[in-house]
């Protein structure tokens, strides 16, 4: 089912094509655009920028531009304005390969932020001006409201604030998706008033983003699929990873800890996440609800299978196969799922209320449990922060998982030390590896070490790592977390100078 045309008879008017709406965005000019984790994103005008981009360069201009975004986005966007050398300036998260590498070189600023931050800090004026949003939207109703796409974002707050408008009409987009966002706005201080959500799928705003119809200087219709990868099977580690996480939950509704429904599922993005959810399938929880901001395809199938009864996300980040079945099957899922802004699913509020049990990867943790998720070897950025610390401070219990081990065994990801800090100690309750998992509420530094190295530390590098503890705890220094200084961090430059953790 695809939408036939734009309901608006003045906004017809401003169809165009792609290179025409490009030619719109200024050189050295901040973009807002669409598009969290794959989806939502637009898709034809970044692609004519690039090649507008290229062509000035080939000519010996200069020409670059700032985006500014819900999250990642896809190869049309991220990558092609990257392949071009086309952005100067970008936040706040991204997953690109080739703007990862800019980004390491060098040759792209980049501000990694919290996303739930990111409209706020937008609408407060602390991020400077924002001369145009490109948006992707499902449709245009007669009076002119926008229907969202797969995913919400930041667009409420880059329609407010932009100078000028650019649409993009993907008919690829379920139509059907009329009706499942939920825009809501929080405002600034001191008029802020407390978010009236109770419920994951509370319905507190318009289904419809507004935006005057002078702002909106040119639309195209593009018909695209959203590009995210499939995800592979889980592997052993983390099918392990999501057994002892079952185990942990199983225990806690068994003391009166958790509800026998659980709390709403917060879940990150990549493989180990959707591996957890999966494990989440077999395990006898019913009645389960999810308040996150990615909705990877374990969630559909836990929809699916009728475990979890309604999901609230900022963006449906769902492989080809399953973006298909949502697509053909949306009438089961139309009321059971919610789409809101970030600023509302990420919102510290609202998680601390609804009492999120967040689920997030991590790239490494340390032997007190401060979590690096952003920086490999505390230098080159993977990802970003992305929605990871929204959860973390504010979840009911905040989970960090990973394999104990990276890149064949030549890295552990528990260390001594962490090459950089996302997570503080006091934001990190539960870790687990395919070990196993260290519950670290209500423990001492000390007491914390020696669980994480017996519990979560791969055997390879556990003796090392008690070694490394044993000889901090006699350091003449003492300590409340003992720390030998010049070693802490000797265990990531080995790795540089020979490409293993190993001794
Ligand atoms: O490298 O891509 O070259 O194979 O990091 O690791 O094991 O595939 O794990 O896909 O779950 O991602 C932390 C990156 C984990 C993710 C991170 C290498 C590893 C591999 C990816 P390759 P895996 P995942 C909601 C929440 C921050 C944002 C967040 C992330 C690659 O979870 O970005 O949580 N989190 N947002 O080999 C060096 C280590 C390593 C390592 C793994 N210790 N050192 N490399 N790798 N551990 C969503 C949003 O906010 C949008």
């Amino acid at each position: 089912m695809t939408r036939k045309a734009i309901d608006s008879p003045t906004l017809s008017r401003r169809i165009m094509s792609a290179e025409a709406a490009a030619a719109l965005i200024a050189p050295g000019t901040t973009v807002g655009m669409s598009g969290f984790t794959g989806s939502g994103y637009p898709k034809a005008v970044p692609m004519a920028l690039a090649a507008r981009i290229e062509a000035a360069h080939a000519a010996g201009q200069a020409f670059q531009v700032k985006v500014w975004t819900g999250a990642s986005t896809g190869p049309e966007l991220d990558g092609a304005l990257a392949k071009a050398n086309g952005v100067e300036f970008r936040l706040p998260y991204n997953s690109d390969p080739l703007a990862r590498d800019r980004i390491n070189r060098g040759e792209m600023d980049y501000f990694d932020m919290h996303l739930s931050q990111v409209a706020p800090m937008a609408l407060q004026g602390f991020l400077g001006p924002l001369d145009t949003a490109l948006i992707e939207v499902t449709g245009i109703t007669a009076d002119g409201a926008l229907v969202p796409s797969s995913s919400v974002g930041n667009n409420p707050t880059w329609l407010d604030r932009a100078g000028q408008v650019i649409l993009e009409f993907n008919r690829w987009q379920n139509p059907a998706l009329e009706g499942m966002h939920d825009i809501y706005s929080v405002g600034l201080p001191p008029h802020r008033q407390p978010i009236p959500l109770v419920r994951p799928n509370d319905r507190i705003g318009s289904p419809y983003l507004h935006c005057p119809a002078d702002k909106i200087v040119a639309i195209v219709e593009t018909d695209t699929p959203d590009r995210n990868q499939s995800f592979r099977a889980p592997a052993a580690a983390e099918t392990a990873i999501a057994g002892h996480l079952i185990e942990f939950f199983e225990h806690e509704v068994a003391r009166g800890r958790l509800p026998p429904t659980l709390l709403p599922l917060q879940s990150g993005v990549g493989n180990i996440a959707n591996a957890v959810l999966a494990g989440l399938l077999k395990a006898r929880f019913e009645g389960m609800s999810a308040y996150t901001e990615v909705l990877q395809d374990g969630m559909l199938d836990l929809m699916e299978a009728g475990k979890l009864d309604t999901a609230s996300t900022t963006a449906l980040s769902l492989s080809p196969e399953a973006a298909a079945r949502l697509n053909r099957e949306m009438h089961l899922y139309r009321d059971r799922l919610v789409l809101r802004p970030q600023e509302i699913s990420n919102s510290p509020e609202v998680i601390h209320r609804l009492g999120c049990l967040a689920m997030n990867g991590m790239l490494e943790a340390d032997i007190y449990g401060a979590v690096n998720s952003t920086h490999v070897m505390g230098s080159r950025i993977q990802n970003g922060i992305g929605g990871s610390g929204d959860f973390a401070r504010n979840a009911y219990i905040s989970i960090f998982m990973a394999p104990s081990t990276a890149k064949d065994g030549k890295i552990s990801t528990i260390v001594p030390k962490v090459s950089h800090v996302d997570h503080i100690n006091q934001d990190v309750q539960v870790v687990v590896t395919e070990q196993g998992l260290a519950d670290l509420r209500g423990l001492s530094p000390r007491h914390r070490a020696r669980v994480m190295i017996a519990n979560c530390a791969h055997p390879d590098y556990r003796a090392a790592l008690q070694d490394y503890y044993d000889r901090a705890l006699h350091n003449p220094y003492g300590g409340q977390a003992p720390t030998l200084l010049t070693e802490a961090l000797s265990w990531h430059q080995r790795f540089i100078e020979t490409g293993s953790m190993r001794a």
